[in-house]
């Protein structure tokens, strides 16, 4: 059995979007400065005309073309670049040449925060990644045949009253939703549908897959694992031995196995599992039983984070997307499997024996214990995206339950 998954409970069904901005700090230069607009454009900083100082933060894909990429130094990078001026022959510094802007954090954030508006509108739940980067919950909102409309339009949103473009990509789980919004940059919008996502990744470079970082993938390649499929079809337990439980998790990336749900960052207000019948089903006994199974679940999962919970709530979907809710507030915080299954099968009663196509269960209102370690995400670090995919820092194993 798979870890974190309970027997009769496949894995959550979801639809996740995955949105990234195209070269996020040069779109933003661009926007409040059209000439630059289809220029090779290059934002850094510390670069001072004629030192090798300052480091590329990123480039416009028309800079990428010459070879530009992020970390490079800016004196090479600028000298990659075909000159608008002969900065030489006019005398002027190559910085004045048109194409270096330094970094102005203040003014990206203002981009980012009305970008980050738009996609809060399209999603109850969406997990902030960095300045340009989020996932999105879309489970509830719309279906399988209607996500590649949605993302035209989200798309088309963002462009329309911001004024920078996304990459996008959907899929059923937050890793292959990542891989897909990177697969067509820039102004991507790239749909993985559920049961294609191993046959997406396979042929894709192994450093494709999503926390497999460079140190990884070279390493891999001595081993033979080229590509996303070949690590899909290498024996999890050579890759324990060599990548340690890293190697496990990008295993089942490159899978398609990916149990994590989006969630808001920081510490969690809630801890949920929900989970849709094979079909929408009127059948009481068996949506108790998986109401029995989702508190299960959650409890557990709560006592594993060393977590108390005041508040139990439960979810009833009817088809289409009919969502119905309802809660109720304990006299004081719990840790309790059997009151947690008691509460909610008395809250689920209401709804049972409707024809309902997903149901879960929530806790909430809850109270962290004097062990709960803070996340790499209170460091700026997440577990959606991986800032250090090579494993140099310590990341905690709570993180991709
Ligand atoms: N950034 C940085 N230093 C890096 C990488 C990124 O300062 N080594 C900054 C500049 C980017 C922003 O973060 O604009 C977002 O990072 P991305 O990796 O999403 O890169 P871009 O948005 O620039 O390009 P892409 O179109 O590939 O997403
Ligand atoms: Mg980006």
């Amino acid at each position: 059995m798979e870890r974190g998954r309970l027997p009769g409970v496949s894995a959550p069904e979801q639809i996740v979007c995955h949105a990234d901005m195209d070269c996020f700090y040069a779109a933003c230069e661009r926007l409040r400065e059209p000439a630059l607009r289809g220029e090779p454009v290059v934002v850094g900083m510390g670069y001072e005309p004629g030192t090798t100082n300052g480091a590329v933060a990123t480039a416009s894909y028309e800079a990428r073309e010459f070879g530009v990429e992020s970390a490079q130094a800016i004196s090479e990078a600028l000298e990659l670049l075909p000159r608008k001026i002969d900065a030489a022959r006019n005398g002027d510094s190559v910085a004045e040449a048109g194409f270096y802007r330094p970094v102005d954090m203040e003014y990206y954030e203002s981009v980012a925060a009305d970008v980050r508006e738009i996609l809060h509108e399209h999603a109850e739940t969406v997990r902030e990644v960095s300045i340009d980067e989020a996932y999105l919950d879309l489970t509830d909102r719309v279906d399988w045949a209607d996500v590649e409309e949605f993302g035209r339009r989200l798309k088309a949103t963002i462009e329309s009253e911001v004024g920078v473009t996304a990459s996008l990509g959907i899929a059923p789980t937050m890793s292959a939703a990542k891989v897909a919004s990177d697969h067509d940059k820039p102004d991507g919008l790239v749909v993985v549908e559920p049961g294609e996502v191993r046959a997406f990744l396979a042929d894709l470079p192994v450093e494709d897959v999503h926390g497999v970082g460079p140190v990884t993938a070279a390493r891999m390649r001595e081993l033979g694992i080229d590509a996303a499929g070949d690590l899909a079809a290498a024996d999890p337990a050579t890759l324990e031995s060599e990548f340690g439980e890293r190697g496990r998790r990008v295993h089942r990336f490159a899978r398609g196995e990916d149990e994590r749900a989006v969630e808001p960052k920081g510490r969690p207000k809630s801890f949920s599992r929900e989970s849709a019948f094979h079909e929408p089903t009127d059948d009481e006994t068996a949506q108790y039983d998986r109401i029995e199974r989702l508190a299960t679940a959650v409890a557990q999962r709560a006592e594993r984070r060393d977590v108390l919970y005041q508040t139990i709530g439960i979810k009833a979907v009817a088809p289409p997307f009919e969502v119905r809710t309802r809660a109720r507030s304990l006299p004081g915080p719990v840790a309790d499997e059997a009151l947690l299954q008691e509460v909610a099968a008395e809250l689920f009663g209401e709804f049972a024996g409707q024809r309902l196509r997903k149901v879960g269960v929530r806790v909430s209102n809850l109270s962290f214990g004097a062990d709960e370690q803070p996340s790499l995400s209170a460091f700026g670090g997440d577990d959606g995206e991986d800032p250090d995919p090579d494993g140099q820092r310590q990341r905690s194993l709570t993180e991709f339950e």
